[in-house]
């Protein structure tokens, strides 16, 4: 029975007034080429394959071979993006299928996205194409990966080629996701691929990605100049377990690390000030003219919010993650707190002078039940409306916001946690890879399609 104080709604809503039903603010879904794609024999091996096969690093034992198969289903899923009625699909390319190891395009690899930006275009489907959604080339990280200034040369390179080759396809291109991510999961922490770890590695790694970064964008500026070029990054607001000023220290701390380390560069062209106080060893190597090719102009962010951190003081590192988190608490154990999205875009919006925002990944991994064919995730749901009801704050706040995504189009490799975490809007069965949209994504369909502009043209 539904009671009338039950916080769940099966259906999306808005205020009428809503920034959000403007008929041109942009509602999508997202994924990655590592996470769906398998058709790994027709690439080169990445850095997450190597990553994978070394035991107890991904919770499942599992790895992107096969994946959603969506390298063999994918004319299946631009069916399934287009029964959702969304305005556009975020998805990346595979830098080791389109590029072959002696740095020349893969006209077979190069084809499949070639044909997916097609019937995308077919669809009146706007391509969101991430560039570098973590799957280094393997014989890169051989190389030093992005410990080796050089690699950021090669991805100007690889993207200057399949720019080239996609044309006048792509409405939006973003360089890199989450350079946090790599450089501090992948080189400092060694809980992604390619799982090195050292404090010395983190900040050098990630000075790379951002110049790899300024590199392609003066390539995009150059190759594509009609499309909207920009990067995209993530984000979780520091916030200190207590009111004393050494744990609101230590959250100021946290916040420098892991959120304005990114950002700083790329918008004001400096890291944080924090640089000064790094060991010498841990301090990225950074040459004349590379902050000015870092801050290139960028024709828009896009930010990713799952949630937000809580910090403690600490005698050794300054801040350390208070692991016991409030309720309530997502199937990976991340605090569901959508103020920290309003909270967020406010802060940006107040400290920097920014390009236009799109909300490039937002969602949730919940403990999905499939049952006679349906999936209700009314959980992932009631995530998704007080989120998009952060976003309207937001805008109404000042936020110059434009598009929203959904993390995910479909269940997916969940990186370390393999296929156990289900982020998708639509249910994945590994053993058929059948698909089946859940009552999250039936909503989102509804309310997409509900748009004042989509029902009567006149409107917005
Ligand atoms: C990220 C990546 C996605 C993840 C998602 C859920 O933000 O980490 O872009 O690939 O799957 O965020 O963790």
């Amino acid at each position: 029975m539904l009671t009338e104080c039950h916080p769940s709604q099966t259906v999306l809503h808005v205020p009428k007034d809503s920034k959000l039903l403007a008929a041109d603010f942009i509602f999508g879904v997202a994924t990655a080429s590592f996470q769906i794609e398998g058709g790994a024999s027709s690439r080169l091996e990445c850095i997450w394959d190597k990553f994978c096969q070394i035991p107890g690093v991904i919770s499942d034992n599992s790895d992107g071979l096969v994946a959603c198969d969506h390298y063999h289903l994918w004319e299946q899923d631009i069916e399934l993006i287009a029964s959702l009625a969304v305005d556009a699909y975020r998805f990346s390319i595979s830098w080791p299928r389109v590029i072959q190891q002696n740095g020349q395009l893969n006209e077979t690899g190069i084809n499949f996205y070639i044909k997916l930006l097609d019937a995308l275009q077919a669809k009146n489907i706007k391509a969101f194409v991430t560039l570098y959604h973590w799957d280094l080339p393997q014989h890169l990280e051989d190389n030093g990966g992005w410990l080796n200034r050089e690699t950021a040369f090669l991805f100007r390179n690889y993207v200057d080629l399949v720019t080239q080759a996609f044309g006048k396809r792509v409405y939006s291109y973003s360089t890199l996701n989450e350079p946090f991510c790599s450089a501090y999961l992948g080189y400092e922490l060694g809980v992604h691929a390619p799982g090195l770890k050292s404090p010395k590695y983190g900040k050098k790694a990630a000075h790379h990605l951002l110049l790899a970064h300024g590199l392609a964008m003066q390539v995009l500026l150059k190759n594509s100049p009609d499309s909207l070029n920009g990067i995209v990054l993530n984000f979780s607001p520091c916030h200190s377990l207590t009111d004393q000023e050494k744990d609101i220290q230590a959250a100021q701390l946290a916040d420098q690390h892991f959120n304005q380390w990114y950002i700083r560069p790329l918008i004001e062209g400096k890291y944080p000030d924090l640089i000064k106080q790094l060991p010498v060893e841990h301090r990225p190597d950074i040459l004349d003219g590379d902050m000015e090719i870092i801050a290139s102009p960028l024709g828009y962010m896009g930010v990713n919010y799952y949630t937000r951190e809580i910090y403690q003081t600490d005698a050794q590192n300054g801040f350390a993650k208070v692991l016991n988190k409030p309720l309530p608490l997502t199937d990976m154990g991340w605090e569901i707190y959508p103020q920290g999205l309003t909270e967020l875009l406010v802060d940006l919006h107040q400290t920097y002078t920014l390009p236009p925002i799109y909300i490039t990944e937002n969602g949730a991994a919940m403990p999905d039940k499939i049952i006679n064919n349906e999936v209700n995730d009314q959980d992932r749901l009631d995530y998704y409306q007080t989120h998009l009801m952060a976003i309207d704050e937001a805008i109404r706040q000042g936020v110059d916001i434009r598009g929203y995504f959904a993390w995910s189009l479909m269940d997916n490799f969940e990186w370390a946690e393999g296929y156990v975490k289900r982020f998708g809007i639509v249910y994945v069965d590994y053993q058929t890879l059948q698909r089946t949209i859940k009552a999250s994504g039936l909503a989102y369909r509804n309310f997409v399609s509900a748009r004042p502009h989509i029902n009567n043209p006149s409107i917005g």
